[in-house]
This record gives C-alpha cells, structure tokens and sequence, in this order.
C-alpha cells in the first residue's frame, strides 16, 4: 500500500492561524483517507534529521527555527497517486506561485511560511510516515 500513501504536516504557521480544521476538509474533500494523524512538536534534532536533505541550503536555519516553533499536525493519507495528487492539492513552494483554490494560495504566507508539507516521493513519504508514526500507528 505504500506506493497509494503520502505524508503531510500542517505547519507551525498554520496550526498558528487556526486553519487546521479548514485545511483537513479541503484534503478530505479531495479524497484523502487519513490513515494516521497526530498535534506533535518537532525538536531542534526532529527539524534538522527530517530536513537533512536542505541543510546546505541558505534558507536551512530559518527552516528549523519556523518548524520547531509550535505544535504540527503529521498525518498520512492514502489515495490513488497520493504523492502526485497531493502535491497538486497543495500547489507551488512560493504562494505567490500556487495554483488558485490550492492550499498554499489559499493560507500560505511566503515561501519560507508555506502552511503545509507533502512528500515529493513514494520512497520519501514511507521514510517520513516512518519517522513520525510506530508500524503499530500506521494501519
Ligand atoms: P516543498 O515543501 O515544496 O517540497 P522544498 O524545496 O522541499 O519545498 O523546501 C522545504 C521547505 O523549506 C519549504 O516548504 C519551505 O518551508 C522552505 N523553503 C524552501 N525554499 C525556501 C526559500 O527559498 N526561502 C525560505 N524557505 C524556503
Ligand atoms: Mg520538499
């Protein structure tokens, strides 16, 4: 089933705003299951070891600063081409290039503070799931 699932996170910003209700009807809405979810905070180590790929990137501070700054909504969906759909659902890195009706036009404020994650690859979504839900979690 891993190939039919992705993994999301509703961001600081967003938990921040007020909009984790909002954002999950939209991913319900657009027909994904949520098999696990859970409000956590990631740690200054969580931050660093899940971003561990941009850690040469300039922006790479400020990234762990704004992912560890409150609490997080982690969840994993399951749809047919999850990966792929959702990141159509949750449109461009920058808002200011998102597609109209996406998640990140609709509640994202910059391209640092851009609401919500999602998995750009089946291989990353079972790595990321994996690094915030038990096998027990995710059923
Ligand atoms: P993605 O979340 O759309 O996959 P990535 O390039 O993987 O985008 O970047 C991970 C996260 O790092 C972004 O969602 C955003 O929060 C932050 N980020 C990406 N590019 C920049 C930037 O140029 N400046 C500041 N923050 C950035
Ligand atoms: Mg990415």
């Amino acid at each position: 089933m891993a190939t039919h699932r992705t993994f999301t996170m509703l961001k600081p910003d967003a938990v921040e705003k007020g909009h984790i209700g909002a954002i999950l009807e939209k991913i319900s809405a657009s027909g994904f299951k949520i098999v696990a979810m859970k409000l956590t905070q990631m740690t200054q180590a969580d931050a660093e070891t899940f971003y561990a790929i941009h850690k040469e990137r300039p922006f790479f501070p400020e990234l762990v600063t704004y992912m560890t700054r409150g609490p997080i909504v982690a969840a994993i969906l399951e749809k047919e081409n999850a990966v792929a759909d959702f990141r159509t659902l949750i449109g461009a890195t920058n808002p200011a290039d998102a597609a109209d009706g996406t998640i990140r036009k609709l509640y994202a404020a910059s391209i640092s503070e851009n609401a919500v994650h999602g998995s750009d690859s089946d291989e990353n979504a079972a790595i990321e799931g994996a690094f915030h839900f038990s096998g027990r979690e995710q059923f």
